[in-house]
């Protein structure tokens, strides 16, 4: 008995602990299961439906932007804009070959969706070229790019734009890279405090046609402007950006450039800056009108945030403006109306080249130690801000103010939940986060890292981005995806509320090389310029011989007569480096200059019928009149026979 007593409670323990432990797994193992199939059906989108949401998101340095679906995360097209994509044709016709000028690159970091009164208006997204200093608008009425700004006078690495106001007035753009000014001036940079220059630059966007041009600049010293966010509410009609290297570091960066607890932000007042340069204050560099900000006053101000500071984000209500202290444990929060008084009082503290300073206490409203890494802060209208941590690796949620005075005491209490993320997480986006009503329910963490989470595919691998679910108490990660490089920052806009074309309608096709019908075709000669004229239809070219000789240059023009949606044809010309691609109711230019004779295949390159293949026609060059045709001997070539001198030419035509 004694034994049994003895034993039973240990057994009985035991038999407990196993049961509870059991209960536990097994509970663990249906929620698991539960959370599995919430999951899944909370991101899948059957064959057939469609996603509720576009996620717009810059591809970095493969120069473009991608569209995918949310909640499916699939991939569903790419935008080409700063590099050839022959996928599109994109590059290789007149339009978008001059488009993209002498680069074949750029590096795509902060997508833009056009506002009106602080709401995606749904018509444009502009994107920047952090690497070739350029802006470029996409329209979203046929997700193309119609115009690339750029490289901007006086400035370079535009890393910190593109960021867009109220009502797109204007987009800001700052430099992440001083050099020395004007451009082609060069100083060494172990002079970089005296000799380099940042510089501030708004581009005007025509309300009607969203052209852009450069309206103004504004000087400042060389630090480093990083990312901005653009007022609204009591922030209205200012710009906020960060930046590292107050130090003005030219060299050793990594050390140099980390020196001081706090680096000086830029607040700039636009609306102040726009009029100044009205008012004829600006000088003119490179036929740009230039601010010098210590000699007008009331334009820029600096505010110092710790420590090298990246993310500069506006809350939908133009209250609070969190900056991410990447290399502090926190997030610093502005508060707008103490920064707007602040600066009516002169709250000042000294100045930086003849820029106010803005005293931090005056204008700060916490430092909310959300941990380690802090880079970007999104919002979901509730209330709740989301900071991507790269170090910690994971979003954290919290609360904006206001803050009780016990919250205010110890500012952890306001820190409301934690995701992990996988891995290394960079950007973040919160659906509608930048304009006053955010659609909230979904957050995308965009991380730097995949470290294997997928199939191996090699040691290039691709970034991850993860989807997840805010609109409960606690985040809830749903589904992950791998996005092509490199997903910097990203928009997302509500499918329903624009209706994109699908063809393009032959009334407004106003190319005056734009062909119907047969008749209009056709091949025209002036001197050595070739001219054709061509139709693509299911399933031929009309004509589909060109024929000329060689020194001429041969221009296209081909239209795409179908008027029926995806009925898209391709122009591919073997041996010429040359794809376009026509969409309905479009018409392309190229030209080729005609180098070489021969007789050169083009056909369609996108599948587009059951006679796809047979859609194909010849370009005939014929050799300069008098010049020799190529010659092919007919002699056999005696088996192991000593080197010879070979006998056809090193580039025979075909026999
Ligand atoms: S950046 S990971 Cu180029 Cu926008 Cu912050
Ligand atoms: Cu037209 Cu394939």
């Amino acid at each position: 008995m004694t034994t049994f007593h003895r034993i039973l409670p240990g057994a009985a323990a035991a038999l407990l602990a196993a049961f509870v432990f059991m209960g536990c797994a097994q509970k663990k193992a249906s929620t698991a299961k539960n959370e599995r199939e919430a999951n899944a059906s909370a991101t899948y989108v059957a064959p057939g439906e469609k996603d509720e949401y576009y996620l717009f998101y810059s591809g970095g340095h493969s120069g473009q932007v991608y569209v995918a679906g949310i909640p499916s995360m699939r991939h569903i097209t790419t935008i080409p804009v700063f590099a050839p994509y022959p996928a599109t044709g994109y590059g290789f016709d007149e339009a978008s070959r001059k488009m993209i000028g002498n680069f074949t690159w750029g590096d795509v970091h902060h997508p833009a969706l056009s506002q009106t009164a602080s709401k995606y208006d749904g018509r444009w997204l502009f994107v920047n070229d952090n690497a070739n200093n350029r802006i470029a608008r996409i329209d979203l009425r046929d997700f193309k790019t119609k115009q690339i700004i750029g490289p901007l006078p006086n400035s370079s690495g535009s890393h910190a734009s593109s960021f867009i106001t109220e009502n797109s007035e204007y987009l800001f753009v700052n430099s992440r890279f001083s050099i020395p000014l004007p451009k082609g001036r060069v100083a060494d940079p172990k002079d970089y405090a005296t000799e380099y220059n940042g510089m501030m630059s708004a581009i005007k966007v025509d309300p009607k046609s969203g052209e852009m041009s450069v309206a103004f600049q504004i000087q400042l010293p060389p630090f480093d402007f990083d990312l901005a966010s653009t007022g609204k509410g009591p922030s209205s009609g200012y710009v906020f950006f960060s930046s590292y290297n107050s130090e003005m570091a030219g060299q050793e960066m990594e050390v140099n450039a980390s020196q001081k607890d706090r680096d000086l932000c830029a607040i700039v007042n636009w609306k102040a800056a726009a009029q100044a340069v009205a008012d004829g204050k600006a000088t003119t560099m490179e036929g740009v009108p230039v601010l010098d900000p210590s000699k007008v006053p009331g334009v820029v101000y600096f505010l110092p945030i710790g420590k090298s500071p990246h993310g500069m984000d506006v809350d939908p209500t133009g209250k609070w403006i969190v900056a991410g202290g990447k290399l502090q444990p926190s997030t610093t929060v502005i508060n707008a109306e103490k920064l707007v008084a602040a600066i009516q009082n002169k709250g000042f503290d000294g100045d930086f080249k003849g820029i106010p300073i803005l005293k931090y206490e005056g204008v700060v409203e916490g430092e909310v130690p959300v941990g380690l890494g802090p880079l970007h802060t999104q919002y979901d209208g509730k209330g709740n801000a989301y900071t991507s941590l790269f170090i910690d690796s994971n979003i954290t949620k919290w609360k904006l103010p206001p803050w009780s005075a016990e919250e205010m005491k110890d500012l952890t209490k306001v820190v409301l939940d934690k995701c992990p993320v996988h891995f290394a997480v960079g950007h973040l986006v919160v659906a509608g986060s930048d304009t006053i009503a955010p659609y909230g329910k979904w957050l995308v963490s965009m991380n730097k890292l995949s470290k294997g989470r997928h199939v191996v595919v090699g040691p290039s691998q691709p970034e991850s981005s993860q989807l997840i679910d805010i609109s409960g108490d606690k985040m809830r990660m749903v589904a992950e995806a791998y996005t092509e490089p490199e997903p910097h920052f990203a928009q997302i806009l509500k499918v329903s509320e624009i209706q994109p074309i699908e063809v393009y309608p032959r009334a407004e096709n106003k190319d005056p090389n734009a062909v119907w019908d047969k008749e209009q075709t056709g091949v025209t000669r002036s001197g050595s310029d070739l001219t054709a004229k061509v139709i693509a239809v299911r399933s031929r070219f009309v004509p589909d011989k060109i024929e000329g000789k060689v020194g001429d240059t041969l221009t296209v023009h081909v239209t795409n007569i179908e008027q029926t949606g995806d009925m898209i044809h391709g122009f591919g010309v073997a041996e010429m480096n040359m794809n376009v691609v026509i969409d309905p109711g479009e018409t392309k230019t190229f030209k080729i200059v005609l180098t070489k004779a021969g007789v050169f295949p083009f056909y369609c390159t996108n599948f587009c019928s059951a006679l796809h293949q047979e859609m194909q026609g010849y370009l005939v060059v014929r050799p300069v009149d008098g010049a020799a045709a190529p010659t092919v001997s007919t002699s056999p070539v005696p088996p192991q026979a000593p080197a010879t001198p070979p006998l056809v030419a090193s580039n025979p035509p075909a026999i």
